[in-house]
């Protein structure tokens, strides 16, 4: 975190939004009217959940990247066909185990193997006691968008590891008019401007900061040549905040840059899949465009 507070232009990593307050602010997000990503990916799974059940097959292992609260992993649950396991990766470890235990008890049959890691790192996968048909990735919400391109390469490639002879069932984001992309991360209640700010907080209560929550305006915004949301947070003030033992100086209108949410057309996605070593094999979207699930088998 001080890293990024030092560099010329400031910017802090998003996986640390999520710890257990603003994993439920994410939640909550995604209630919105205003938030269309994860209402419309769902009921794109829906309709599309027979086929994507017959393209997943039997015993499958299911292996999920930032499992949050592990909601959209149910729709999967309840309609394959005896799933050999599910290992739900979070870097929140408390809803990691209360979402895994709560599954547990609703799949009384399945295996369910939690692992708490940043899902970026090099960490081991468990391996059920049943057989496993394939393995399954699933990287929903459109999660990919939080990575730069270069990144987004590299992990997509851990991915195509760890699922050798199987495929990636993904979310992904698409470009679309800039309002409904700036009504969505600039909501009427002020709750992604909470959870933007939740950083500051955080860092408050664990790494004795002293930030003032009222000192920082959240800014997102569409920046088209980039092809993606910026959030920001920027200083109202000249001001200097103490983080530990080091002071921190911010301009009156310097930002924080705090997260990118990059968005794809369906052709720019498949360039990128297939330089990570996938192909698309099926590419599902909503009447209005507005998002894809996409399953990716690995070549
Ligand atoms: C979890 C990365 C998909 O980029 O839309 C929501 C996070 N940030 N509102 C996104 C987020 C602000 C979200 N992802």
């Amino acid at each position: 975190m001080l890293q990024g507070l030092q560099d010329a232009r400031k910017e802090l990593p998003s996986k640390y939004f999520y710890d257990e307050v603003g994993s439920q602010l994410f939640e909550q997000i995604c209630e919105l009217d205003e938030y269309y990503p994860t209402r419309t990916e769902l009921s794109i799974m829906q309709v599309k959940m027979p086929e994507i059940v017959s393209l997943l097959g039997p015993q499958c292992l299911l292996i999920e990247y930032g499992s949050g609260s592990s909601t959209k992993i149910r729709m999967l649950l309840d309609a394959l066909r005896d799933p050999a396991g599910y290992v739900p990766i979070d870097i929140a470890k408390d809803q990691l185990l209360r979402s895994a235990a709560a599954l547990a008890t609703a799949y009384p049959l399945l295996e369910v193997l939690p692992v708490c890691a940043d899902y970026t790192s090099d960490f081991a996968l468990p391996s059920p006691t049943k057989p496993v048909s394939q393995r399954i990735a699933y990287f929903p919400g459109s999660t990919i968008g939080n990575f730069d391109r270069e990144p987004a390469k590299r992990f997509l490639q851990q991915i195509a590891r760890s699922c050798q002879g199987g495929g990636l069932l993904i979310g992904v984001d698409l470009k679309k008019d800039f309002n409904i992309l700036h009504r969505a991360y600039n909501d009427s209640q002020g709750l992604t401007a909470q959870f933007n700010k939740h950083l500051l907080a955080r860092m408050n209560q664990e790494l004795d900061a002293n930030f003032q929550l009222n000192q920082f305006g959240h800014y997102a915004f569409y920046n088209p040549g980039q092809s993606r949301i910026e959030m920001h947070l920027v200083s109202l003030k000249n001001q200097t905040v103490r983080i530990g033992d080091i002071e921190i100086a911010f301009k009156l209108g310097e930002s924080i840059w705090t997260e990118s949410s990059y968005k794809y057309t369906v052709e720019e996605f498949a360039h990128l899949a297939a330089t990570a070593g996938f192909t698309v094999d099926r590419m599902w979207t909503d009447p209005r465009e507005l998002f894809s699930v996409q399953y990716l088998k690995v070549v």
